[in-house]
């Protein structure tokens, strides 16, 4: 019995279609820059606010309809979510998926109990991946939930929090592999503090450290292909979260001897709640040769905190998508919507209505950021913008060929530089032509 009888597969309808469950940009197979649509985004619908999310906030109780949940809980609850799952996602087009272990599988009362819960819920995963040919993008474990993680996990003042920690990662990424995922995320939701008057920094970043290290060994101890990802975020729920923006994981991941094991995963509403745009920390990503995948979500101007919206910003999705195509596209990565519908959109269909604006949202921004592409006027302001670097003193400064005696020579015979104006307002109107 399908969860949603009255939803057919999701159709490409074009612009002018009034159809709200049809997509009127996300066209899978268009060719762009010689990729299909589908091959660009790569989109991938998370299983823990999709499946999970009930609507709870710190003020409420959960407001979510979710008729096949009714009378279940437990592993027979986490057994009937995984056909309405991938019934979302193929009725979406989506070709990925992502999830925690936690979310896909209760927490059982010992680990040993929840590794069997979980191995339960893996088998009905991969009938259901052979039967819809939907993959998992990546998957991970969930270390901030449980209070045993109250102090962290990989930064926990407990060496046996530590420990358990590292039992569960063990295990997700077991079934990571076993699930051919293309990724495993480290996202440390407790990973920081909340008063330094109780911690020791240094040492926790040195088992922090220790933990990716261990993880980077076991990955090769079982043959795990897969990209590994570090999420950076700057708080919440911690004060301040060590993985806090991607400057400070790739200082993180350098210094720690790291930096070849993980590529970041960037999420936009951390972005921001680090006062950072998403394009400057996937400018950041890209320019260090680490941008690896997105969770494609927002956050609200008014509120903030991480509320995890589905993206429907033309300029957040094209700065996204020239970001993306200006590194050269995704290869194992993909556009993630870590994003929950609101409280007040509590049905059911509420959840297509949400993925379907995301991935138009995404749509319009890869069309967009491939015709400011296409046009060339936006490259070729950028690249004049540098021109003295190209030949004479600029070029010999890059190649490395003079030194400060030299510079001064010329700047003695050259005299004041000439000053040219940035033209930003020129330029934000350029785009405003392509949006
Ligand atoms: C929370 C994070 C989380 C990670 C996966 O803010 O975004 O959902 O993506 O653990
Ligand atoms: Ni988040
Ligand atoms: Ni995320």
């Amino acid at each position: 019995m399908p969860a949603f009888p009255d939803i057919a597969k999701i159709a490409y309808e074009g612009p002018q279609s009034k159809n709200p469950l049809a997509f009127k940009h996300y066209d899978a197979n268009a060719l762009i820059e010689g990729k299909t649509m589908a091959e660009h985004l790569r989109f991938s619908v998370v299983y823990w606010h999709t499946m999970c999310g009930n609507g709870t906030d710190m003020f409420g109780w959960g407001t979510a309809q979710r008729p096949w949940e009714a009378g279940l809980s437990g592993i027979d609850l986490a057994k009937a979510r995984v056909p309405v799952f991938f019934e979302i996602c193929e009725k979406l087009g989506a070709p990925y998926y992502a999830f925690h272990d936690r979310d896909v599988a209760p927490h059982g009362a010992t680990l040993k109990q929840s590794n069997q819960w979980l191995d339960t819920i893996v088998k009905l995963l991969k009938a259901q991946q052979k039967k819809t040919g939907i993959k998992l993008l990546w998957g991970t474990a969930q270390l901030f939930a449980h209070p045993r993680y109250a102090h962290g996990a990989a930064t926990s003042c407990d060496a046996n929090a530590f420990a358990y920690a590292t039992a569960q990662v063990k295990k997700a990424l077991e079934v990571t592999h076993e699930l051919g995922g293309e990724g495993y995320t480290f996202w440390g939701g407790r990973e920081g503090y909340s008063s330094l008057w109780n911690t020791d920094m240094k040492r926790e970043l040195e088992h922090l450290a220790k933990f990716l290290h261990m993880a980077v060994a076991y990955k090769k101890e079982i043959g795990f292909k897969g990209q590994f990802y570090i999420e950076p975020k700057p708080k919440e729920p911690t004060k301040h979260q060590y993985d806090s923006d991607a400057a400070a994981c790739l200082n993180f991941l350098r210094e720690y001897d790291l930096i070849d094991h993980l590529k970041l995963n960037l999420e936009t509403n951390h972005a921001t709640l680090a006062g950072h745009s998403m394009q400057h920390e996937m400018e950041v990503a890209g320019a260090a040769g680490a941008l690896g995948s997105i969770d494609a979500n927002t956050g609200d101007l008014m509120l903030g905190w991480d509320t995890d919206q589905f993206p429907t910003d033309i300029y957040l999705t094209t700065q996204c998508m020239l970001s993306v195509l200006k590194y050269g596209g995704f290869t194992t990565g993909g556009v993630n919507f870590d994003a929950k519908v609101r409280r007040e959109s509590f049905e059911p269909v509420d959840l297509f209505h949400a993925h379907i604006g995301g991935m138009d949202a995404f749509a319009r921004g890869l069309k967009i950021a491939a015709a400011i592409r296409a046009d060339g006027r936006l490259d070729a302001f950028v690249k004049n913008r540098y021109r003295t670097w190209d030949s004479g003193i600029g070029k010999d400064i890059e190649k490395g060929k003079i030194g400060f005696k030299q510079l001064e020579a010329h700047a003695l015979k050259f005299g004041e530089p000439k000053l040219e104006s940035g033209r930003q307002e020129f330029l934000e109107n350029l785009i405003n032509e392509f949006i």
